[in-house]
């Protein structure tokens, strides 16, 4: 059983529970990919797995889930919504390097303005506040990332294995919980401008993350460049192939 696992299980059942899920296509030579790094004793096999999900208002669901051993566990799980829904976008990036411990929630906002966080930032700050008093601010991130993150951004580097154990999976249950009672709510917009201003704003995120993965040095190396350009552009991130 990996670090990530059990946060993998606990949100593929209750999406499974709280949604009509179906399943997204992974491509071919993407669902499981293995690479042997290191040499000699610290020989390591390290084994990525995607897990891809869609619903009538989500249009992806998708998680990477990266074993590498004891000092090398990520799970990057990341929803999706349809473009006829201004629902932000539910992220967890969870990275265990061998100098610790990287843990960033958020439901990241397609737009800033006050009327948007009053909708999908105000109603979870109190559940936001519980948990960075235990799981306190991260310290320094890319200043360009910031337009993406919202107010409720739980950014967070644990020292200990069991707090990610305990309190960051508290966490990332909370968001999960709260986001899918957004989906829950969501209603489809239909006005041309609105849909227009969804799908740029969409556009950009993905873009963004797409050309700034902080994995894809990792996955160079494991995997090779051609082999991580196609799992960055045609799974990960995928909006801009699905739409041209
Ligand atoms: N990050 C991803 C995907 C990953 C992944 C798809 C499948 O977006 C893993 C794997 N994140 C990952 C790894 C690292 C980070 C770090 C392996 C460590 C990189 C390293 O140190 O070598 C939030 N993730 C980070 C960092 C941030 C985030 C701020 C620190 C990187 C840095 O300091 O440059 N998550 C990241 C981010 C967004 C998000 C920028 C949204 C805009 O959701």
């Amino acid at each position: 059983m990996t670090l990530y696992q059990p946060f993998l299980d606990y949100a593929k059942a209750k999406l499974q529970e709280r949604l009509s899920l179906e399943p997204y296509p992974i491509p071919e030579g993407f669902d499981r990919k293995e690479a042997i790094t290191g040499k000699g004793k610290r020989q390591e096999t390290v084994i990525t797995t995607s897990h891809a999900f869609k619903s009538p208002k989500l249009r992806q669901i998708r998680a990477a889930h990266v074993d590498g051993g004891n000092s090398l566990q990520v799970l990057n799980f990341v929803i999706f919504p349809q473009l006829n829904y201004d629902l932000p976008f539910f992220g967890a990036d969870l990275v265990t390097l061998p100098g610790g411990h990287l843990i960033a929630l958020d439901m990241q906002p397609l737009f800033h303005d006050k009327t948007y966080q009053q909708k999908y930032s105000e109603p979870i700050l109190p559940m936001f506040e519980a948990h960075q008093q235990h799981l306190p601010w991260g310290g320094d991130f890319p200043d360009e990332a910031k337009p993406f993150f919202s107010p409720v951004f739980l950014w967070t580097r644990p020292e200990k294995t069991e707090v990610v154990q305990t309190r960051v999976f508290e966490a990332f249950k909370d968001y999960l919980d709260a986001y899918l009672d957004f989906v829950d709510r969501a209603e489809a917009a239909s006005d041309r401008q609105r849909l227009e201003e969804i799908k740029n704003a969409q556009l950009s995120y993905i873009n963004y993350r797409a050309a700034k993965d902080p994995a894809r040095g990792m996955f160079n190396r494991f995997y090779g460049e051609e082999w991580t350009e196609e799992y960055i552009h045609g799974f990960l991130f995928d909006l801009e192939r699905q739409y041209n």
